[in-house]
């Protein structure tokens, strides 16, 4: 078991008794590239992974272990910069924004690890950044609410991995609940849980196995791209604020004043924000069929419009569609890669995961990756394991 091994790296690596931490990745079933623009997004989380062994170490010093890469790395509390790209950088970063919230950070020793793919679009960096900020939250007593958690640790995002993200990634890690999604208005921050059955719909993902380098660079040139969309149409309407605020009509009559991509890249977002609440009405219908229609939707969208999405997920998409017993399909999070997701009636699915590793084969020569998931509650504090001394 994870926590086992989790524990006992600890025990290895460092003396006392740890807290344990654990920190769920996400999936999104609608709503993508809608964070960053105010508007709507529906994630959960899931059973894939990140634990946290913790405890204070009574030096100046956090002593860092991945146990996924085997790896140390230590660092002095008084002096956290970001550095080139390492996975102690997700860490730093939470541990700077406790100390620009005047939060004194004293000595602690950390071992993690788990099993949520990285680079395959589950969120893995923001489960690492909220078990840590969650972690830390506990081990000092410092009572910060869970958004409070989430806020910080999507700025730990930005400031120590260099990418612009929202806050559905971080939100969903920390406030999943099992057997429910959770559509977050990323504009107010209310949210409401919806149930979601895994036993009568399963949740399948299909890995690509393609990460493009080019994601982050991407990712953020989108953000610019609708910010420069808002301020055009803002001249014409000064009380909006977001692309959540945007019509199509409004759109369409500003399109000569908007470069060609940029108009594309806020349709995009405007029929986005439409189709996560035209899918909560299905969801709630319990018609999984017309909610699937609006993932395919998502899905032209995200590889016409916003372009984020890659030959690999078109191809997976694509070779779901005609599959029987599959309600809906596409690309999930920031793209360019990772993981396409799929609902699928129970009875089908090895049907469905034998035919998609087929046609992956088939089509592109590559062997595919698939995860059924179930959803989660989101971070806690775990029962330390019993591990033998
Ligand atoms: C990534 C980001 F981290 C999220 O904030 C979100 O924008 C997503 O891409 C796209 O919906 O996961």
């Amino acid at each position: 078991m994870l926590s086992t091994h989790i524990t006992a790296a600890f025990r290895q690596h460092f003396s006392s008794a740890p807290v344990l931490v654990r920190a769920p990745g996400r999936v999104n079933l609608i709503g993508e590239h809608t964070d960053y623009n105010g508007g709507f997004v529906l994630p959960a989380a899931i059973d894939k992974e990140i634990l946290f062994a913790i405890a204070l170490n009574g030096t100046s010093s956090a002593r860092l272990y991945s146990y996924d890469n085997q790896e140390h790395y230590t660092t002095e509390l008084a002096n956290v910069q970001p550095g080139q790209p390492h996975w102690a950088n997700y860490l730093k970063g939470v541990v700077a924004q406790f100390q620009k919230r005047g939060v004194t950070v004293p000595g602690f020793d950390c071992v993690f690890g788990g099993n949520v793919p990285i680079g395959a679009g589950m969120s893995s960096s923001a489960a690492v950044e909220c078990g840590l900020a969650f972690a830390l939250n506990e081990l000092l007593g410092t009572n910060l609410e869970r958004m409070d958690l989430a806020r910080m640790a999507q700025l730990a995002e930005h400031e120590f991995a260099g990418v612009q993200c929202g806050i559905m990634d971080q939100f969903a890690s920390l406030f999943g609940r099992p057997r429910q999604v959770v559509r977050l208005d990323c504009r107010s921050l209310e949210y409401e849980y919806f149930p979601f059955d895994t036993q009568a719909c399963h949740i399948v993902l299909c890995n690509s196995g393609v990460k493009h380098s080019l994601a982050s660079s991407e990712y953020n040139t989108r953000r610019q791209e609708c910010e420069q969309g808002v301020s055009v149409l803002q001249r014409h309407y000064p009380q909006i604020s977001s692309l959540r605020d945007v019509t199509l009509q409004q759109l369409a009559a500003h399109q000569s004043e908007i470069s060609e991509v940029v108009y594309r890249r806020c349709r995009y977002v405007v029929e986005e924000n439409q189709r996560v609440v035209t899918a909560c009405h299905e969801l709630v219908a319990g018609n999984l069929a017309a909610f699937g229609q609006q993932m395919y939707a998502s899905h032209a969208g995200l590889r016409d419009d916003y372009e984020v999405s890659c030959p690999e997920l078109d191809v997976l998409v694509e070779a779901a569609r005609p599959l029987p017993g599959v309600y809906g399909a596409r690309m999930m999070g920031g793209g360019f890669g990772g993981c396409t997701i799929n609902l699928v009636v129970p009875a089908q699915v090895e049907s469905f995961v034998a035919a998609m590793k087929a046609a992956y084969q088939q089509q592109l020569g590559r062997e595919l990756e698939t995860y059924q998931t179930t959803i989660v509650g989101g971070v806690q504090v775990l029962e330390p394991a019993v591990v033998p001394s």
